[in-house]
């Protein structure tokens, strides 16, 4: 029972730290016998997936994340991954493709300097992770939205998703992979990204949490079909909106 409470607490809060939903509301709401694991696990994944829905339909894809001056960045900037800094994949560039696949026409794999080819945007913004730290660091590179328009993407398709080099995944949903802000970024501080914060590219999205900024990005597709994320299948709320 205390385990059960404990678990409870914890996704209550994950899901509801903004709207501050207690947990005495949350199992009213649930009607859950709080020691039936997998009734309370069910429920609480059908909430997350509503949440979605909702913070879906109250997301503005014309309103802008705030933007910051040259010198609030935030040096160093932290590193963050579920390794420690030293298991950093190491990519080779010159051997680095893009994949894209999916729903999209152009099927053919980018390398570097075809996505260093293509229009580029900057940003100076902040970074928010759960675990209870942010930092403005400033990233530019592809918009993304110009990136899938460029292989033909089907932009009425639900959602894109990412694959990494170190076996981290992720995905959003098609507005917010459109807003002008969300980025294929190939720099960080106008140098090419340095390894530990995502080399060669990874997404830069200012709307979203930290966890929903995928690094080492490899391949890019456009699916219907759900594709959840590393922390996101964890029970980490899938839209995770700012
Ligand atoms: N490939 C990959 N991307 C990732 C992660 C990861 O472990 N692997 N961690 C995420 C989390 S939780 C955060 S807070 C940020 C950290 O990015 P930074 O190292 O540039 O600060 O990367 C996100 N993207
Ligand atoms: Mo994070």
């Amino acid at each position: 029972m205390k385990d059960h409470r404990r678990q409870l607490e914890n996704v209550s809060r994950r899901l509801f730290f903004r709207q501050g939903l207690s947990l005495g509301a949350l199992t009213m709401l649930t009607g859950c016998n709080l020691q039936d694991d997998t009734a309370v696990d069910r429920a609480l994944w059908a909430m997350s997936r509503w949440n979605d829905r909702v913070q879906a339909f109250l997301f503005d894809p014309h309103r802008l994340a705030p933007t910051f001056r040259l010198d609030d960045i935030t040096d160093p900037f932290p590193f963050n991954a579920f390794y420690a800094e030293d298991s950093v994949p190491d990519i080779d560039l010159s051997d680095y493709r893009l994949t894209v696949s999916g729903r999209v026409d152009n099927k053919a794999a980018w390398r570097l300097e075809d996505l260093r080819r293509l229009p580029q945007a900057a940003q100076i913004t902040q970074h928010i992770c759960i675990e209870g730290w942010s930092a403005i660091g400033q990233w530019s590179g592809v918009p993304l939205g110009l990136f899938l328009q460029r292989i033909g993407a089907d932009l009425t398709a639900n959602y894109v998703g990412f694959k990494c080099a170190d076996r981290y995944y992720s995905s959003i949903d098609m507005p917010s992979a459109l807003h002008p802000q969300t980025i294929l970024a190939l720099d960080f501080r106008n140098d090419p990204l340095p390894l530990k914060y995502g080399s060669p590219v990874k997404l830069r999205i200012p709307t979203k949490l930290g966890f929903k900024n995928p690094k080492h990005i490899v391949e890019i597709f456009v699916t219907n079909d759900y594709p959840g994320g590393y922390w996101e299948d964890q029970g980490y709320n899938w839209f995770s909106g700012l």
